[in-house]
């Protein structure tokens, strides 16, 4: 199935309103061989998936809405969505400031799921969620939630030692994948499902084999039967409170992503200080079919900061462009920060990323390519550097005028 379905705009259609600098750019880009009109057409087709989870600082709506598994959102900025209407309320207000293909990652917390377990969910717990998605043209995918439960309070949930305990979490799995199946009947494009577990110790355990072990042979009985869905599964490095070990590492899931033919996760969070995702990303492409991206900031740990247009984001995005795996890539954001008004970290995120994906469509790969294997080592250069002072900004600019979206955020908290 096709995964480029979500909202979207008609960019066959109309010019924006800077014509004269957008004209200029045009200019500029065709002397190194980028002809923006064709970028401008590949830029909004690509999808980005928006994490639903930004909205109300990863409470849910379950009733309880107590936050563990060594992840946090700080800050008492107000606004914070108290419900589903609300939720919806503030990411059509986001939608209005977002150009471009856009999905909505949905965790299985904010189901109209209040009194429902984790290993009662359904399908129709959702129903109401597909039905406003499907009036916005959006795509949705989806997250099991393994943590914030009193059967993950003790940091382990599929590896945990108690076999009921596993059972329940196993059941959740499988539940969630069924879900996100409907999701992509209804939607006419694969949905996500990406399973992430705190599983961890705080301090240093005996035995790091046997939790792994329960955690494959868990893995096992949740990915058991095929399903129109995209598996994807997301390792991490440590979390607050299970800092000495975690069970499913990054060598843990990379090894299961190959072995089960599932999509690996990479969130930009999880990874050692001085490791970065866009590093990773060719090699593990030759292994895994599907890539999966978290983009997400860490400051000092996996804090979860709002993404900037930083050199990381437009090397994740470059390395997406220039190895050419925009259809084996799903983009998500990944972040929550409680401190800022929340419709607006949502709106910067995204159009980061977009932005980040347009620069990297803007670049001038094949020319770099071709000076690089005739060891043309200056002309690379040169041309990189030069092409660094190109007016992207004007690109953008129009892009967003096109697709009837503010080309500049406002400036006030929305809420
Ligand atoms: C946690 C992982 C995970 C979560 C979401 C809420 O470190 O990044 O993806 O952030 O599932
Ligand atoms: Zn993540």
């Amino acid at each position: 199935m096709s995964m480029n379905m979500g909202t979207g705009t008609n960019m066959s259609t109309g010019t924006g309103t800077n014509t004269n600098m957008y004209e200029l750019a045009k200019e500029r880009y065709a002397a190194f061989g980028i002809d923006t009109e064709a970028v401008i057409q590949a830029l909004d087709a690509i999808p980005i998936s928006m994490h639903c989870w930004q909205g109300d600082d990863v409470k849910g709506f379950e009733g309880g809405g107590t936050l563990d598994g060594g992840i946090q959102s700080t800050g008492n900025h107000p606004g914070a969505a108290r419900n589903v209407d609300e939720l919806r309320g503030m990411i059509e207000e986001a939608l209005s400031l977002i150009p471009g293909q856009t999905r909505l990652n949905l965790h299985a917390i904010y189901g109209d799921v209040a009194g429902v377990d984790r290993n009662q969910i359904e399908p129709r717990h959702f129903a109401g969620w597909m039905d406003w998605a499907r009036g916005l043209g959006m795509a949705l995918d989806f997250n099991p939630t393994l943590f914030g439960h009193p059967k993950s309070s003790q940091g382990l949930t599929l590896a945990h030692p108690d076999e009921g305990i596993r059972a329940f979490w196993i059941e959740h799995g499988k539940r969630c994948r069924r879900i996100a199946a409907c999701f992509t009947e209804a939607q006419g494009s694969s949905s996500v499902v990406n399973l992430w577990v705190a599983d961890g110790f705080k301090d240093i355990p005996a035995d790091t084999l046997t939790p792994r072990q329960r955690l494959q042979s868990s893995l096992d009985d949740i990915y058991a039967k095929p399903l129109d869905v995209v598996d994807a599964v997301e390792s991490k490095l440590f979390g607050i409170g299970l800092e000495s070990y975690t069970v499913g590492s990054h060598e843990f899931y990379l090894g299961y992503a190959i072995r089960k033919g599932l999509a690996l996760c990479l969130d930009t969070g999880h990874f050692h200080p001085t490791e970065v995702v866009s590093a990773k990303i060719s090699a593990v492409s030759l292994f895994v079919e599907r890539l999966l991206l978290h983009v997400s900031r860490p400051v000092r740990w996996d804090s979860d900061h709002v993404i900037l247009l930083d050199d990381e984001l437009v090397a994740i995005a470059r390395e997406v462009v220039r190895c050419g795996l925009l259809d084996r890539v799903h983009i998500g954001l990944d972040y929550f920060d409680g401190s800022i008004d929340r419709v607006s970290a949502w709106a910067v995120g995204m159009r980061n990323m977009r932005k980040a994906l347009l620069i990297a469509l803007l670049d001038p790969m094949s020319a770099l390519r071709d000076a690089e294997w005739r060891f043309d080592f200056t002309r690379r250069l040169v041309m990189m550097e030069e092409w660094k002072s190109l007016p992207w900004p004007a690109v953008w600019e129009e892009y967003c005028a096109r697709a009837g979206k503010p080309a500049q955020l406002p400036f006030g908290a929305r809420r």
